[in-house]
């Protein structure tokens, strides 16, 4: 069964992947990424920096989460991201999104020994 640390990386880490000058690169990658079977998973965030980057958050400030646990994490510098959200037209199985590049600080939730995000929570 694939762990949540290898789930995350699957949802979430495209480190190669920014400027990706095109706005199919959310309808390509959210069904690359296995996110488009059973349901359009309705938003999505593709974070293009190093894993290793990405791992360290979980050694900076803990924060609660949007769900009230305690184990996020914000990113100390802002990352480049990419946005997906399903458009309003978007009829499943075929699943439409809109592309957003952003760089933000990240929210990340870690889990584990070792302690690795496993839940992308918010940016700003
Ligand atoms: P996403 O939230 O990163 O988009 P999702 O597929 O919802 O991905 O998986 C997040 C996982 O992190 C969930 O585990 P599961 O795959 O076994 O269902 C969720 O339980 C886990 N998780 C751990 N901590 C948190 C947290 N603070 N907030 C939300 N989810 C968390």
């Amino acid at each position: 069964k694939e762990s949540r640390a290898k789930k995350f990386q699957r949802q979430h880490m495209d480190p190669d992947g920014y400027p990706s000058n095109n706005s199919n690169y959310c309808n390509q990658m959210m069904r690359r990424r296995h996110m488009t079977e059973g349901r359009c998973k309705p938003v999505n965030t593709f974070i293009h920096e190093p894993l290793v980057d990405v791992q360290a958050i979980c050694l900076q400030g803990n924060i609660t989460c949007k769900n009230g646990q305690p184990n996020c994490h914000k990113s100390s510098s802002s990352m480049k991201i990419t946005d997906c959200r399903v458009t309003s037209g978007s009829k499943y199985p075929n699943c439409a999104y809109r592309t957003s590049q952003k760089e933000r600080h990240i929210i990340v939730a870690c889990e584990g020994n070792p302690y690795v995000p496993v839940h992308f929570d918010a940016s700003i």
